[in-house]
């Protein structure tokens, strides 16, 4: 058992606490109490946030943002208070703990089991950029700086690629070849993002469909979680990563290359409920989905290369090559998206013509 668990206000007394999930951040656990309530509690890593303190500031006034709108409990996370009243707790190491509700009669899918937990996906993450349509963005501590600033993900990659403190640069001349010649489309978003050609909105910026609960009875979006990256961003980030993780027609660290394309009906599906959940995009924004989604997919693969080069120091990894595997599967994708393009386009002019 973590003793930190007893730090929290809990109903009953602890019973189990085990690893839970597939996040590639957080340490996770599943909480079960002798009373039968479930409670997911959360280790930030402190590696990958520099400002915990400001991060649980954003997500403590992010939950109570949405939980004023909905009427269902589970329609946003919640946060439980420590034995001295504040919702997170720092333990001896200076880690950040925190104790959500688990979120009862949900699912939380690796991938799509229908088009239709797709189309409810769109939904779901297209709501959570309503709700927060009114939120104070200025408030919101930046979490992770130039987090979805491709170019600067391309400064880090050369940075890891010169010092190739691993030796491993050698065995992955295609993947560095294949980054570099797309360097400057890579910077298409956020030159449009600099030139106020596109608006800032409150964006999620990790929404891969295990960032998302639906019912499990209904099927339908119950809440948006893993908020540490909520932050002003672009609709195409939100748009893009979703894309890239589940309208992938294998996993994100599949082996087998020859498994892995962008799927177009799922595209057209998560198009259809993203552009029905958030009716108000500009005709600009909506003209960059497509590169919302071929460049989410790019910089992840690139953030994937930088970290095997630089020895696996950010993203969990469960096997030796784990994070090469993940990123040759993105690079896989773009090249797809890459001959898809045309029908992508067309695919989001047709139906932001529907719903126009
Ligand atoms: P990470 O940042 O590591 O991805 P997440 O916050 O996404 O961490 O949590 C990892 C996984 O734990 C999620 O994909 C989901 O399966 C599960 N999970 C997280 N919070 C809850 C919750 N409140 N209720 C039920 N399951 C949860
Ligand atoms: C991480 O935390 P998780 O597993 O939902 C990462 C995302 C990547 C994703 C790739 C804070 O998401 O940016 O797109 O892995 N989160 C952070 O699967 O870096
Ligand atoms: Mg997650």
């Amino acid at each position: 058992m973590e003793d930190i668990i007893y730090r929290f206000r809990l109903e009953g007394s602890p019973l189990t606490c085990e690893p839970y999930g597939c996040g590639h951040i957080n340490h996770t656990f599943l909480v079960r109490t002798d009373t039968g309530r479930r409670y997911i509690l959360q280790m930030l890593n402190g590696g990958v946030f520099p400002d915990p303190e400001g991060l649980m500031e954003n997500v403590i006034a992010i939950t109570r943002h949405i939980a004023k709108k909905c009427d269902d409990p589970r329609g946003s996370l919640r946060l439980n208070p420590t034995v001295e009243g504040g919702l997170y707790a720092e333990d001896e190491d200076g880690s950040i703990w925190r104790l959500y509700d688990y979120v009862e009669g949900s699912i939380c899918l690796q991938a799509p089991e229908t088009p239709e937990d797709f189309y409810q996906s769109a939904v779901a993450f297209g709501t959570f950029q309503r709700q927060l349509a009114d939120f104070p963005a200025e408030t919101l501590h930046e979490t992770i700086p130039n987090f979805h600033n491709t170019p600067d993900r391309y400064r880090l990659f050369r940075r890891a690629l010169a010092a190739d403190v691993c030796g491993r640069a050698k065995d992955v001349g295609p993947e560095i070849g294949f980054v570099l010649a797309r360097e400057e489309e890579a910077g298409a978003l956020q030159r449009m993002r600099e030139s106020g050609e596109l608006p800032t909105r409150v964006t999620h910026n990790d929404t891969k469909l295990n960032n998302v609960m639906l019912d499990e009875k209904t099927r339908k979006p119950l809440c948006v979680i893993d908020l540490d990256t909520v932050m002003p961003g672009l609709a195409a980030y939100d748009f893009g990563d979703s894309i890239r993780f589940g309208a992938a027609t294998a996993a994100e660290d599949e082996k087998d290359l020859d498994r892995m394309e962008m799927d177009l009906a799922a595209f057209e599906t998560y198009t259809r409920g993203f552009l029905k959940a958030c009716p108000d995009l500009t005709r600009r924004e909506r003209e960059t989905l497509s590169l919302g989604a071929k460049l989410m997919t790019l910089e992840c693969g690139v953030r994937f290369l930088t970290d095997y080069l630089a020895g696996d120091v950010y993203f969990s990894i469960h096997r030796p090559e784990h994070n090469l595997d993940r990123a040759r599967t993105q690079f896989k994708l773009v090249a797809d998206m890459e001959k898809k393009w045309d029908a992508m386009n067309a695919v989001v002019a047709r139906l932001s013509a529907e719903t126009a």
